[in-house]
């Protein structure tokens, strides 16, 4: 299969990049988005989001004249819908009495329905949203085939799950290894033939619901190893034991690999999709299940553990560092420091917030401060809950100069005891109070 001009429908941090390397690799590109504020800041030069590297790759693409990007798909030879699949607002009680989510595919729904009318026989349609097992086939086919034209027959179908790592995009969407899951043998072949353009890493063929179920299984199988991590520092903290100490040396045997624990766990992806397996089958996913629950409660022992450093919350302040949902990203979508804040809020205390990835951020009921002195300004403790680059590498010498504030809540691991306590702080962390 040729591929002269693909569309990319989603303009986020998968479809963003993706148009670009195959614009920079010759292929005329239509980026897509439904949100004319993202299109308009692209055409402007401006970047809706931040990503190492990925300021300098659309340039590059729009230097080459192959991208272009529109509010409308157009004919083209693949399409490539990237769009979110969050979840639904949590219902209570509907499995057990238990907390359940439920995939919203509103999104891949409009992608792939704004694609009918513009789909032409022998064209490649690539579904790269995280998805629930068989969304492909129950889905996107039937949506596609009301164009009278059969999926696997007239136009090809595949599921390409994305791997990359927030913070690392642009490298690993070149050099990870792809799969990409054909409704049939010939659709995975042409879906082959499309991210070989770019792709430096391994390209495995497989049927499209194996590949969704191979991407839910690799971000399920990453919450579960969370799960444990923070579960281990509960007991850890009924046991008086250092969870930091335990897992280093844990560590060294040559078999286990155990994960950090922090806050929670955040983002689009991770916690997220082990609820599309459990909406599948609920009877069968229950440690997956549990796991979802075990991060989701982590809030609530950060706050736990800012009560025991602090004591009554109500009328104290509190500068919060770092609001992202991991380390050197700038995005706060499901980050767990966004609940934690909220917490402490409920508890009466006043909370200032620092995201130096995102200083402007507008958050309902959440004040953020421009910078780091600002932030600690008059605050009885100094709760790191980002382990940004930036704010592990304060000093004692550093803070001592922005505030008299000698409390530091450490949820992360990011700051050394000892370097701080030498010089007068007394350090809280996660973990390791008992
Ligand atoms: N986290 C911990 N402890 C750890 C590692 C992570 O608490 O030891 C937390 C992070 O702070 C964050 C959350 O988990 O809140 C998720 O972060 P992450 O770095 O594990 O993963 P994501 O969500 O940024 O990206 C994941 C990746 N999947 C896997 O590593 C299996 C990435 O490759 C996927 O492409 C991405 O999900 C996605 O888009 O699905």
């Amino acid at each position: 299969m040729k591929f002269n001009k693909v569309c990319v429908l989603g303009l986020g941090y998968i479809g963003l990049p993706t148009a670009c390397e195959f614009a920079t690799h010759g292929v005329q590109v239509l980026g897509v988005d439904i949100n004319p504020a993202v299109i308009s800041t692209l055409k402007n030069g401006g970047l809706h989001i931040h990503e190492p590297g990925l300021r300098a790759l659309v340039q590059t693409a729009v230097k080459t004249k192959n991208l272009v990007v529109a509010e409308k798909p157009e004919p083209a030879d693949a399409f490539i819908i990237a769009v979110p699949t969050p979840f639904l607002e949590t219902k209570h009680g509907d499995f057990k009495g238990k907390d359940f989510k439920l995939a919203d595919m509103a999104a891949v729904e409009a992608a792939t329905t704004s694609i009918l009318p513009v789909i032409r026989r022998g064209n490649l349609v690539v579904l790269e949203s995280t998805s629930p097992p068989r969304t492909s086939l129950e889905l996107v086919a039937p949506i596609l085939e009301r164009s009278g034209l059969k999926a696997g027959v007239d136009f090809h179908l595949v599921y390409s799950p994305e791997r990359v790592l927030p913070g690392q995009i642009l490298k690993e969407l070149v050099e990870n290894a792809r799969v990409i899951g054909g409704v049939t043998q010939a659709s995975a072949k042409a879906g082959k033939a499309l991210y070989s353009i770019f792709v430096k890493g391994d390209i495995f063929m497989t049927d499209a619901t194996t590949a969704e179920m191979v991407k839910l299984m690799e971000n399920t199988y990453r919450d579960v190893n969370i799960a444990i991590a923070n579960e281990f520092t509960r007991l850890a903290d009924r046991f008086g034991v250092d969870i930091w100490e335990a897992i280093n040396l844990a560590n060294r045997h040559p078999r286990v690999k155990i994960l950090n624990p922090g806050p929670g766990v955040g983002g689009h992806c991770i916690s997220v999709d082990p609820w599309f397996l459990v909406q599948g089958a609920p009877d069968l996913a229950r440690l997956i299940h549990q796991s979802r629950q075990v991060n989701d409660e982590q809030p609530h022992f950060v706050l736990e553990l800012v009560r025991k450093s602090l004591g009554k919350l109500k009328g104290k302040t509190i500068a919060a560092l770092g609001l992202s949902y991991k380390p050197n990203v700038d995005d706060l979508r499901e980050s767990p420091a966004i609940e934690v804040v909220r917490l402490l809020q409920r508890t009466g205390a006043r909370v200032k917030v620092f995201e130096p990835f995102k200083p402007d951020a507008v958050l309902d009921g959440v004040s953020l401060f421009p910078d780091l002195k600002s932030t600690l300004k008059d605050v009885d403790a100094i709760l790191l809950l980002v382990a940004h680059d930036q704010l592990c590498s304060l000093t004692p010498k550093r803070i001592a100069a922005l505030t008299d504030c000698r409390v530091l809540i450490d949820t992360v691991n990011g700051w050394k005891g000892s370097t701080w306590t030498k010089a007068g702080f007394n350090l809280f962390k996660l973990g390791s109070n008992s």
